[in-house]
């Protein structure tokens, strides 16, 4: 079996990219004003990147691109099926199922017209199978497990090759349900070969995924119906990457669905057109104004705007418990009775009725939230007072005073939003970086769930960001952020 870092050597090595080349990112790219085909050499040579594409390459925060070789005409990728770690958020390292050590997998770009190879080795202990969401290729390509193809089997391989005639935001992933519940999706995004209409400066990927795994546990519940760490490409706030962008620029989000729930996006301090949906670029005539766009569950969405309004902005979910982190039934002690049955059994955790009504002592609030597998009954909380002199302490989170009134505790309903956010949970320096290089301190209390920032920036601020970036980009070993394409003077 052969190790992950010896796969991207080999790749490296197969498309003349040294280690430690340094790779443009799509930033660079853009600053430099210039399309990524036309200021890198490529082994690739014209067939893959057009004359007349004015595309940039996409950015998919957080997670890397999946470098390729090219063999002849052939752009040949490689993905391998595998058990992952993956940090949601400082101090939260979970078991999901991914490709290429990440979940979600890394990131293919091709450009429309591209003859594509992709390996697909399968390093679980069970069988998967690949399916290319939306593709127009034959059915034995397909990828649907037992009938296009026998489903790969542990340390098997299947090789799908294909000639891809379409344009737009696509996606890999499991036709197994439950592995697509554990993480198994990927963006696949297919440039068109002339440039769309207005160009963008930057174009970026995020994909929407949920999971249910209870406080104790690093496994996810891929079964449970309810969700309680929600993410944009593996991450959750405040530990999602914000998108950076210089005032003025035109920019698309590609948004891509993968889960058990519909996510209404939601950007602040903008307008926005829909440009494309999972099955391509969408005529401007269709292009009406929003904030809010529903991704729904194997769906993608591109939106497009003029950054015109300076700010760092909110990106996400507009749906509340999507907004939140970590929560479980547990968390929010809203009953003194004993024994709130959860996840007891499937019938209970699903939300479907035995007798009574849905408020009734039988099933009361916990009907539908069981987080599963394990808990037997929850446990007991009860509305313990928040004291406002005595923050509790945990890890390295910035300690603030829950903001409470005197008489809080005797107002029914709380406490709600005094546990979940706020100051006590802000964590700005354990999730510092570059790109949250000037944010309102303690912004970090406030972010959690499907959210991140846009943020639209003047040119000094942008500039100094982006100075920052590169510098850590020096420190790494290597980042895979142009697939197959190097530095021109390395
Ligand atoms: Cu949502």
């Amino acid at each position: 079996m052969s190790s992950r870092r010896g796969f991207l050597r080999n790749v490296l090595a197969g498309a003349g990219v040294m280690a430690s080349s340094k790779m443009l990112s799509a930033q660079e790219v853009q600053i430099s004003g210039d399309m990524p085909g036309m200021n890198m050499k490529m082994k690739a040579k014209k067939e893959t990147v057009h004359a007349h594409d004015s595309s940039v390459l996409a950015e998919t925060p957080d997670i890397p691109n999946l470098p390729f070789r090219m063999d002849g005409d052939v752009k040949e990728f490689h993905l391998i099926a595998e058990p992952v770690k993956q940090e949601i958020v400082p101090g939260r390292t979970v078991d999901l199922w991914g490709y290429n050590g990440s979940a979600p997998g890394p990131t293919i770009q091709v450009t429309q017209g591209d003859r594509v190879r992709v390996i697909v080795d399968n390093h679980l202990p069970e069988p998967t199978s690949m399916h290319w969401h939306g593709f127009e290729v034959p059915v034995e390509m397909d990828g649907a497990p037992g009938s296009s193809q026998d489903p790969i089997a542990p340390g098997g391989r299947f090789v799908y090759e294909f000639t891809l005639h379409q344009e737009g935001t696509y996606f890999y992933h499991s036709h197994m349900a439950m592995q697509e519940m554990m993480g198994m999706i990927g963006a696949f995004v297919m440039h068109p070969k002339n440039g769309y209409k207005p160009r963008v400066d930057k174009d970026f990927v995020i994909i929407l995924q949920e999971y249910a795994i209870l406080p104790n546990i690093t496994v996810p519940n891929s079964m449970n119906m309810e969700f309680n760490w929600l993410t944009f490409n593996g991450k959750a706030g405040p530990a999602t990457t914000p998108l950076i962008l210089r005032h003025g620029e035109r920019v698309r989000i590609r948004l891509i669905n993968l889960g058990m729930d519909h996510h209404p996006i939601h950007l602040h301090g903008h307008q926005f057109v829909v440009t494309g949906t999972e099955g391509g670029r969408q005529p401007e005539s269709t292009w009406g104004p929003g904030n809010t766009v529903l991704v729904g569950v194997a769906q993608s969405r591109d939106i497009e705007f003029v950054a015109n309004n300076p700010g760092d902005w909110m990106l996400h979910c507009h749906l509340p418990h999507h907004m939140m982190n970590q929560m479980s039934s547990m968390v929010g002690p809203m009953s003194r009775r004993n024994g709130m049955p959860a996840g007891l059994d499937m019938e209970r955790g699903m939300g479907m009725l035995r007798q009574g009504s849905a408020t009734s002592e039988e099933n009361g609030l916990s009907l539908g939230r069981g987080m599963g597998v394990g808990s037997t009954a929850e446990q007991t909380v009860t509305n313990s007072p928040l004291k406002a002199e005595n923050p509790m302490q945990h890890q390295g989170m910035q300690m603030g005073k829950p903001d409470v009134s005197k008489d809080a505790n005797s107002v029914p309903g709380f406490p709600q939003d005094a546990f979940m956010e706020g100051p006590m949970m802000a964590m700005d320096r354990m999730v510092d970086k570059p790109e949250n290089f000037g944010l309102r301190p303690g912004w970090s209390g406030f972010m959690a769930g499907m959210m991140t920032f846009v943020r639209v920036l003047p040119p000094d601020k942008y500039d100094q960001i982006m100075e920052l970036r590169k510098k850590q980009e020096g420190k790494k070993p290597m980042k895979m952020d142009m697939p197959g394409m190097e530095h021109e003077h390395e």
